[in-house]
């Protein structure tokens, strides 16, 4: 079926250096996998990644005897500015599971439950400065004021830091500065080896420079107020400044610590609001979702103009965590994660791997396979009702990545634990949003999918009226 050469396992092998992998290289390996099936080996300037989407390898990818994650050139790019941070430390880097032991008690459930009103509160934000759009009819740009909202959350969640978004007509310089860096790791990726980049490294360089700086301040603004560090350990901060490590006693040095805020700041939010952005497109765009979603906070919340979602009811909206699941299904928003070969082996008993050779997971089009049935582009949040998702394979949906490197979570029960703060941080704002104002898809909006290494619906507004009895 397909005209392209093969390697000797039989992999099709598609060259892409003539075009480039142009501004949106997930989209391009996505349109590759359609036309040349789900296993593919993309070359690009002699440099070749091997991806795949296909259920049965994908499952055995996440075998962890025999497969870890793998800092591939992407990530590299990225540990220029997070070094040793979680996100792209070593598997064998010291610090990353001194760091792992020291943090996971702050992405337990039970932390959840003290994170709750820091998010109702960004969640009022984000609604008052709707309300005001909602008043005069203008436009708001949904993934711009998704940015807002999870990043004054993570920043007080996560640091007693206020970037104060919804203040400030452009994105916080620190979320330009951040989007440059991840551009430039993007970018890094497809440049043609000979060319002049020197332009590029500066800027990059001054940005970087410019994020370690917004971070030492907020460092600064905790340990210099005399308060004492020890006093408030509960958040992410506290416990990096205070806490020892549970076995060995041991503290994260400043260094870590300066490459844990930034990880943090970046992973905690720039994902989320993509979800969240997505999630609201598939609401504007499906009448039938949203209105389940509405009846869903309208049955907790009645007629009341000001909901007041208690930490128990966002874990009752279950509608809502089936839209968002969809979203991140068709959209997952970090969308590509990495693995390599313990040892010498076959993957799925069919594609021969030496060690240290990676793998690259493509999770959009992994949730686009056969197993979720035969219209995968459809947006139908009823595919994670608790029947449909006991039928299914575990490893049908990866948007958290798989195994000990997953979104910070070790084993099943911490790694769930760990989703809920991506989570309950959504649930609890949807739900608000839906139950307020009418959705108008003012501009007909036509999805395009921006990319910074993580996905955006570009250039998504709607305007909003409030809802009357009527709605
Ligand atoms: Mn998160 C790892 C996706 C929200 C902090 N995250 C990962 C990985 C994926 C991912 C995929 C694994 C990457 C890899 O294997 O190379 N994360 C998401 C998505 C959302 C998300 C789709 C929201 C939706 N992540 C969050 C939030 C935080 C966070 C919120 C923090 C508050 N994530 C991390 C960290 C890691 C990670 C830290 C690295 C964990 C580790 O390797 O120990």
């Amino acid at each position: 079926t397909s005209d392209a050469p093969h390697t000797p396992s039989g992999v099709p092998v598609v060259d892409v250096t003539a075009t480039g992998p142009g501004r949106t290289p997930i989209q391009q390996v996505m349109a590759l996998m359609r036309e040349h099936g789900p296993v593919l080996v993309r070359r690009l300037h002699g440099r070749e990644t091997l991806f795949v989407g296909d259920l049965d390898l994908v499952a055995d990818l996440a075998d962890e005897k025999r497969f870890a994650k793998h800092v591939g050139p992407a990530l590299e790019n990225v540990r220029e500015f997070a070094a040793d941070g979680l996100f792209t430390a070593y598997n064998d880097e010291p610090n990353w599971a001194r760091a792992h032991d020291i943090l996971m008690p702050a992405f337990a459930l039970g932390s959840m439950r003290t994170y709750h009103p820091v998010m109702l509160e960004v969640a009022r934000r984000l609604i008052a400065s709707w309300d005001r759009s909602a008043g005069t009819g203008q436009p708001v740009n949904v993934p711009d004021d998704m940015t807002r909202m999870t990043l004054d959350t993570i920043g007080l969640a996560g640091f007693g830091y206020d970037f104060g978004s919804f203040g400030r007509d452009e994105p916080h310089p620190f979320v330009e500065a951040m989007v440059r860096c991840l551009e430039w790791s993007m970018n890094r990726l497809a440049r043609t080896p000979g060319e002049d980049h020197s332009a590029a490294d500066a800027a990059f360089r001054d940005d970087s420079a410019y994020l370690a700086q917004v971070v030492d301040d907020v460092i600064a603004s905790r340990t210099g107020t005399g308060a004492g560090a020890e006093g408030d350990a509960e958040d992410l901060l506290g416990l990096m400044l205070t806490a020892r490590h549970p076995v060995d006693g041991s503290r994260l040095d400043t260094a870590n610590i300066r490459n844990q805020v930034i990880t943090f700041l970046i992973a905690g939010h720039e994902t989320t609001s993509g979800a969240m952005s997505f999630a609201l497109y598939h609401l504007a765009k499906d009448p039938t979702a949203l209105r389940l979603v509405q009846r869903e906070a309208d049955a907790l919340w009645g007629d009341r103009a000001d909901p007041e979602p208690t930490y128990e009811e966002v874990g009752r909206l279950t509608h809502t965590r089936q839209v968002l699941n969809e979203a991140l299904r068709l959209w997952p928003t970090a969308a590509a994660f990495s693995r390599h070969a313990l040892a010498d082996t076959l993957l799925g008993g069919r594609i021969p791997l030496r060690a240290g050779q990676a793998v690259t997971v493509l999770a959009p089009m992994l949730h686009r396979q056969p197993v979720w049935g035969d219209n995968p582009e459809l947006f139908d949040p009823s595919r994670f009702t608790p029947e449909a998702e006991e039928a299914r394979s575990v490893h049908a949906f990866k948007p958290f990545g798989t195994g000990e490197r997953a979104c910070i979570g070790r084993q099943f029960a911490l790694h769930e634990a760990t989703m809920l703060l991506a989570m309950l941080a959504m649930l609890a704002m949807l739900a608000m949003l839906v139950h307020r104002y009418r959705l108008h898809d003012h501009a007909d909006y036509a999805l395009q999918v921006k990319e910074t290494l993580t996905l955006k619906p570009e250039g998504f507004t709607l305007t909003l009226t409030p809802r009357t009895a009527a709605d």
